[in-house]
């Protein structure tokens, strides 16, 4: 009988899981029978910006948390897909910053190649996953908003591709409820010329923290404090941008931090991360952690212990990302065709435990992108994945954080070299702290002075 697997999500872990099946098919081996699940009208997951927050159209959840004028915040060079380079996609040598809405054309370029866009069922939003010991077969209830009705079917494999940067953490600080100004997630952050001219208060020291900083102090804001829990994020910050220990509380306007110190805002935005929320899955079959590179669980970071017919993918915190998906996906497809088969659940046990023991004992940075990439390097090698040089991708994660610790408004600047291709990047025709304008047309523009001609610069 036809294997039968259901991918919950078509963002670029689901779209990796797509294309890992498509370029086994392309080989001969068969085409599972594939339902795609995503509940937003087109693909690219994170990387398909809306403007929407709260609820869509339908009534869901927004998914997104991308905002508008976002660059990517790790060289391109990090995440190239082996498979399909840069070069190939953009005909020519990019920078190695790009933003969001050239990341998105490039995750797009690999999977109209393969052909799969038919096996996604859009807008169509999974509300229900259970398991049939007798049978052994899941069922996934799901609504299609399309056709406006309520759908059932019975699958062998279900593959969780759904993203853990969407539901945010929301913690609240007492004053909250009469605080003078406006007070915001991450999550629901799209515009950073709302802020202009405003003074403007960050919760959290992470990679949001940083970039909607970076951002708001782009766009105008008047001054920027962030404010730190744990220790603070340390870089030689523009004037006006200064950093602060932890937010205790709030009255009216005034915000007071932990060292009693005190500052009037405008505006407040609780860049505090978010949780792994799986509201489809029964309790047994739910993934439990927080934002780290080894979630307990899962067997070589993607197989689900308790149940193996159950596959997670991108559940880990990210250094890596769209190869890290890659490399997870050809390994689940392998696993599903049969072509990898699974130790005793005591062996997986015993072996996601030594993995989890290496990472509780990371104290390095660099040492968290190279266990990561020892990760990759050791799914790789289980499949037909083509294989890259993972030191040197490493050698770049030290470069781009010396870049950022020189300067954190200008790294995005530099430029680096493909490890798939051996193309150097070029730099960017605008710096980034004057490129404004963050679309696809003006990124491509030659600098002859013309817009667009997208087309005919891929040639
Ligand atoms: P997602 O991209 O989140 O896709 C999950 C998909 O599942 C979505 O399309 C969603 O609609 C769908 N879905 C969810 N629930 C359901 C359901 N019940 N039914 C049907 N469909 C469902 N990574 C980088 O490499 N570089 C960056 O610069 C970078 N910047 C980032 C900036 C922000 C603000 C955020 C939030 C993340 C950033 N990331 C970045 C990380 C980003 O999450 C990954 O690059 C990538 O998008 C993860 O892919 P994914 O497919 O695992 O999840
Ligand atoms: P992260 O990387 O999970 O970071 C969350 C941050 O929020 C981190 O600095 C936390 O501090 C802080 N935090 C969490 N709870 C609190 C409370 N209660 N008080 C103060 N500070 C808190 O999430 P990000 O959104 O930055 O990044 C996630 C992804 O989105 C990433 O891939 C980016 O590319 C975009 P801590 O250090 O734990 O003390």
């Amino acid at each position: 009988m036809t294997l039968r697997v259901a991918i919950i999500g078509a963002g670029p872990s689901g779209l990796a899981q797509l294309r890992a099946f498509q370029s086994a098919h392309a080989q001969g081996a068969p085409m599972p029978e594939i339902v795609c699940f995503e509940k937003q009208a087109d693909w690219g997951g994170m990387w398909n910006y809306t403007w929407r927050t709260g609820l869509d159209q339908h009534g869901e959840p927004v998914h997104g948390s991308m905002y508008r004028y976002l660059w990517s915040n790790g060289p391109k060079e990090c995440l190239e897909f082996a498979d399909y380079s840069f070069d190939e996609h953009f005909g020519r040598p990019i920078s190695s910053y790009p933003p969001r809405e050239v990341l998105w054309d490039y995750i797009q370029g690999r999977v109209k190649k393969a052909g799969v866009r038919d096996y996604i069922r859009f807008n169509t939003a999974v509300k229900n996953v259970s398991f049939d010991e007798a049978t052994r077969e899941f069922t996934v209830s799901a609504y299609d908003y399309s056709a406006g009705q309520g759908i059932e079917q019975v699958f062998d494999y279900v593959v969780v591709a759904s993203g853990h940067f969407s539901t945010p953490h929301v913690p609240e600080f007492e004053g909250f409820e009469r605080f003078a100004g406006r007070i915001l997630h991450a999550h629901d952050f799209r515009e950073a010329m709302e802020f202009k001219g405003q003074d403007l208060l960050i919760v959290g020291s992470s990679y949001s923290a940083e970039d909607i900083g970076s951002q708001c102090y782009k766009y105008g804001a008047r001054s920027i404090t962030t404010a730190y829990r744990t220790q603070p994020m340390g870089y030689k910050w523009p004037k006006g941008w200064e950093e602060r220990p932890q937010l205790v509380r709030v009255e009216g306007n005034l915000a007071f931090f932990a060292d009693g110190s005190n500052k009037r805002v405008d505006a407040i935005i609780l860049c505090t991360g978010y949780q792994h929320h799986f509201p489809f899955l029964p309790d047994e079959l739910t993934l439990k952690t927080n934002n780290r590179l080894w979630p307990t669980g899962l067997y070589q970071g993607v197989v689900w212990e308790q149940n193996p017919q159950l596959i997670y993918l991108g559940m880990q915190d990210l250094w890596y990302s769209f190869n890290l998906f890659d490399a997870q996906a050809w390994f689940a497809r392998d696993y599903m065709l049969g072509r990898i088969k699974l130790p005793a659940k005591a062996d997986m046990q015993a072996d996601s435990a030594r993995w989890r023991a290496d990472e509780e004992a990371l104290d390095t940075t660099a040492s968290m992108y190279e266990f990561q990439g020892r990760y990759i390097k050791h799914l790789i090698a289980q499949t037909d994945y083509p294989s890259f040089d993972i030191d040197a991708v490493n050698r770049i994660f030290l470069k781009w954080k010396s870049d950022k610790k020189s300067d954190i408004m200008g790294y995005r600047d530099k430029s680096y070299r493909s490890v798939i291709t051996g193309t150097a990047a070029v730099p960017h025709h605008t710096r980034w702290l004057k490129a404004m304008d963050d679309s696809l047309a003006e990124y491509l523009r030659e600098t002859d002075g013309k817009k667009g001609e997208v087309k005919a610069l891929r040639g």
